[in-house]
């Protein structure tokens, strides 16, 4: 496993060395990219996946880390840490997220979306504004403009939203285990070009999986010493078994822009 490597810095300069990483991999490549506001555990969720108990985060823009397949050795697997995007921001800073929300989408197999949910889900993942921007900004064919939303699905991976620090009790999880982790379980059907009814538009497919907090109480600690809550590493592991098995559903659908 390397070390994270800045893939592209906040101009979107790429970055050499990662370029030279990238270009001594062998074997299928699967990358595997994450987004969101600022301090909701993305790079912790990215360190569980690469199998670190150590956290480390990521800095500005894009960054790169290398795994083997944890089952098969000769795969590879990218991760794609981004920055967290801070709750205020001058508008220049907000066009600099804007762009690296749309260049991960585009480098990734598999995106994820990372957020905290206080309230009703619907109104968390409306936060994220940049997905209305993706018919604008990314086009498929040339020729074909007034076509490019319908298209753009065959080109965008896999849609995976993340729901952080979800209580015990809410029945969201039970829902979601039940209709196969299907995200619009958690949405009203709305006919209005808010994110999210964009994000089910835009994208070939989309997942939610629920988070509880991984954090242990003093009297959990002396239990479980200094894993993630048990509830946590259980989601986990249904998670960890989308993101990384092989499923035609979604994998390998479209051209791969790496
Ligand atoms: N409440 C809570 N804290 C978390 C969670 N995951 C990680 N953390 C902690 O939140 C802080 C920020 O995590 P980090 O992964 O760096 O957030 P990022 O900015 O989204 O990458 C760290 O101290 C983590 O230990 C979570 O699911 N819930
Ligand atoms: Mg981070």
């Amino acid at each position: 496993m390397s070390n994270p490597v800045c893939l592209v810095d906040p101009c979107l300069r790429v970055n050499p060395e990662a370029l030279t990483l990238l270009g001594q991999l062998s074997g299928p490549v699967f990358v595997v990219g994450i987004f969101g506001p600022k301090d909701t555990g993305k790079s912790f969720l990215l360190n569980q996946l690469a199998g670190q108990e150590k956290e480390f985060g990521s800095g500005p823009g894009i960054w790169l880390r290398h795994l083997s397949h944890p089952t098969k050795p000769h795969e590879n697997i990218l991760l794609l840490d981004t920055e967290g995007v801070p709750e205020q921001m001058e508008d220049d800073e907000n066009e600099i997220f804007s762009s690296l929300f749309c260049l991960n989408v585009l480098l990734c197999d598999l995106f994820i979306y990372n957020s905290k949910v206080e309230e009703e889900p619907q109104k968390e993942l409306d936060k994220l504004t940049y997905v209305t921007e993706l018919p604008q900004k990314v086009h498929v064919l040339e020729h074909c403009l007034s076509e490019n939303s319908f298209l753009l699905s065959s080109v965008l991976p896999p849609f995976v939203w993340c729901l952080r620090d979800v209580a015990s009790e809410t029945v969201w999880e039970e829902l979601l285990q039940a209709s196969n982790y299907e995200m619009d379980i958690l949405l009203p059907y709305s006919t209005e070009d808010t994110p999210s009814s964009c994000a089910q538009k835009l994208f070939p497919s989309c997942k939610a999986f629920c988070f509880h907090s991984p954090h242990l109480n003093e009297i959990e600690r002396e239990a479980f010493l200094d894993l993630p809550h048990p509830v946590f590493q259980r989601q986990f592991k249904a998670f960890k078994n989308y993101v990384l098995k092989p499923d035609t559903e979604k994998k390998h659908q479209r051209g791969s822009f790496l």
